[in-house]
């Protein structure tokens, strides 16, 4: 298959004035060999994939056991997003607030423009449409991606919508929002290229957000959000500045819908849930239920932007295209819906080679290979005591693939909530599911959010690390301010219409140090209640710290769960309560002065209700 990849400016497939006139001053700035317009064909995909082959950046799989799929290794300095070199770059510090690393907008353009200067050259610099959310919603944005990064165009094309029907819905005058991408590394005449292009010095990678303009400008790394500009920049830091201004909110949260077998099996809730890095986002949205009758379909695993729609009512959407999942303890007994999702048409990034052309990571649940590559491209057998998947590796997969992908996927309108989940990995004090007095409260437990360390990371073992909201390094303004967007929703709809907000705890530990709780299928259980709660009928019991399930409230028959440990699981320890209380107070004291007094005002309430 051949396909033109050297069409240049004058074949622009646009006649839309901003677009031309950004993508021409950038190839002026950057200087690329070449310049391509993306229309997001297979043909151009096959044509890429090819040429990325070719140059080693690719390894073709075994097309009998990974029809479409390729393999990826990355500079072992590009292996994640680069949160230090993260910056939000609006007109002052404050608006950025204290959880962001700001600087000024002119003296990093300044910065920046010096570093793009020259910076394709030898490259082709592709020129990448896309949309976040399907047309037709009233919150879709469209983005045009400049990289210089053949991986990152057959990535988005995956993550996002991509190609040249985006360009025909922007017409002569719609707006975008530019996203500059460059690996940073221009090839002088002649020099030959390396597998993984990228700028290996960490000081010298920038990922920098304009709020202001809304601007994205991405500098040094090739990897993931680093990169793929669509998701962590665009869909969360500038879409939550976007969001805060045109009213409705941009979150890190997964959208699912649960199917009751009662009235035939046509009664849905939707559920969007928001959980720090490392609590199972993937594995929850694509559960299989352990309840005979239940079902859970899957709507997006990483973000949702929800507004509040014509009827009152909460909407969420998912923006993506695809998953960018973490492939090491992805296994047919963990998540056999994102294993059967990465079957074909995949993209692997940093896993192991096996011999036979297919892919291996650690807890895969198959037996290691004999030998292996590892991820670095060195020989690897069971016993060298090296992972042979790095432990951020991951799979990019259209989300269409999913078994269990929910029919509304794509519905322009997204789907009405019933309940909002907060979570996080917290081995003590937090009960299996709380359910918040209402919305203020709820408010209060996402910017309660986080979960305890563990020995493997830096720091000490068992200290809380807040992440409101699952959200400190995706908000795009003053934490504070966010804060104030979310309980202004009380205000922007009718109370009643709101869904009611949770915090679930799957992580909960005994003395032993044992988990109390199955998890994975077995969390549809919890889901349940959830859902007889928006219906009416679940039983809870005020505490102190919130409605939990009665003894009897929770579906729990064919599993083998101890009175004893249900009674720990739904336990309030007041002591460990008002340890915890003190915790959010030392969070919120760093969080500045924007915080809003209704918050200090929950926590005091809390402080008293524990007495
Ligand atoms: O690299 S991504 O930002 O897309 C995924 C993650 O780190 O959360
Ligand atoms: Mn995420």
């Amino acid at each position: 298959m051949t396909h033109n990849l050297t069409n240049t400016m004058d074949t622009a497939p646009t006649a839309n004035r901003k677009v031309l006139t950004w993508v021409k001053q950038m190839a002026e700035l950057c200087r690329p060999e070449r310049i391509h317009w993306c229309d997001g064909s297979d043909a151009e995909n096959q044509a890429l994939c090819d040429l990325m082959v070719k140059s080693g950046t690719f390894i073709k799989l075994n097309a009998k056991k990974r029809p479409g799929c390729y393999l990826a290794r990355s500079h072992p300095s590009d292996v994640a997003r680069v949160e230090d070199r993260t910056f939000i770059c609006s007109k002052t510090r404050d608006e950025a607030g204290p959880t962001n690393n700001w600087a000024d907008p002119a003296k990093m353009k300044q910065k920046l423009l010096s570093l793009f200067k020259g910076c394709m050259k030898g490259r082709t610099m592709y020129v990448i449409p896309f949309a976040m959310g399907p047309f037709g919603s009233p919150i879709c944005k469209i983005g045009i991606e400049i990289s210089d990064s053949p991986y990152v165009v057959v990535s988005m094309r995956i993550m996002t919508r991509m190609g040249q029907a985006v360009l025909d819905q922007l017409g002569a005058n719609g707006p975008f929002i530019p996203c500059l991408h460059s690996v940073g590394a221009p090839l002088k005449p002649g020099q030959a290229d390396v597998s993984w292009p990228c700028e290996p010095d960490p000081k010298n990678k920038y990922i920098v957000h304009f709020p202001d303009e809304p601007l994205v400008w991405s500098y040094g790394s090739g990897y993931g959000g680093n990169a793929l500009l669509g998701k962590k920049c665009l869909a969360l830091r500038i879409a939550s500045t976007v969001a805060k201004k045109e009213g409705w909110m941009a979150e890190h949260m997964l959208i699912l819908c649960l199917t009751s077998p009662r009235s035939g099996g046509s009664k849905k809730h939707y559920l969007a849930a928001a959980f720090p890095s490392a609590c199972g986002k993937t594995n929850l949205v694509m559960m299989q239920p352990t309840l005979p009758g239940w079902k859970v379909t899957a709507l997006g695993d990483d973000i949702a932007w929800i507004r509040v729609g014509k009827d009152g009512r909460l909407y969420a959407m998912n923006p993506e295209n695809g998953f960018f999942g973490v492939a090491p303890g992805t296994s047919m007994k963990s998540n056999p819906n994102a294993m059967i999702t990465a079957a074909k048409n995949t993209i692997f990034t940093n896993v192991a080679l096996t011999p036979d052309g297919d892919v291996w990571w650690e807890d895969m649940g198959v037996p290691a290979p004999v030998k292996a590559i590892d991820w670095e491209g060195q020989a690897w057998t069971p016993d060298s005591g090296r992972k042979a998947a790095h432990p951020n590796s991951r799979f990019t997969s259209p989300a269409s693939q999913c078994p269990v992908i929910d029919p509304d996927w794509q519905n322009p309108e997204g789907v009405p909530l019933s309940a909002i989940l907060f979570g996080g990995r917290r081995p003590g004090t937090i009960p299996l599911v709380n359910e918040s007095f209402d919305w203020e409260h709820g408010v209060f437990m996402g910017s309660a959010c986080g979960s305890e360390t563990t020995a493997a990371m830096l720091g000490q073992a068992g200290v809380v690390r807040h992440d409101p909201f699952a959200m400190l390094p995706f908000c795009g303004y003053n934490m504070g301010d966010y804060f104030a967007h979310w309980l202004s929703f009380a205000q922007r709809t009718d109370r009643a219409k709101l869904p009611k907000i949770y915090f679930v705890n799957w992580f909960r530990k005994n003395g032993g140090g044992k988990w109390l709780w199955p998890g994975y299928g077995e969390n549809s259980r919890v889901l349940k209640w959830i859902c007889e709660r928006a219906e009416g009928t679940g039983k809870a019991q005020k505490t102190p710290i919130g409605n939990l399930p009665t003894a009897d409230a929770l579906d729990l028959s064919g599993l083998n769960l101890s009175a004893d440990s249900l009674k720990q699981l739904l336990a309030v320890d007041v002591a460990a309560w008002k340890k915890e209380v003190e915790g959010v107070a030392a969070n919120y004291a760093t969080l500045g002065s924007h915080l809003p007094k209704a918050l200090n005002d929950q926590l005091d309430r809390l402080r008293k209700r524990l007495g």
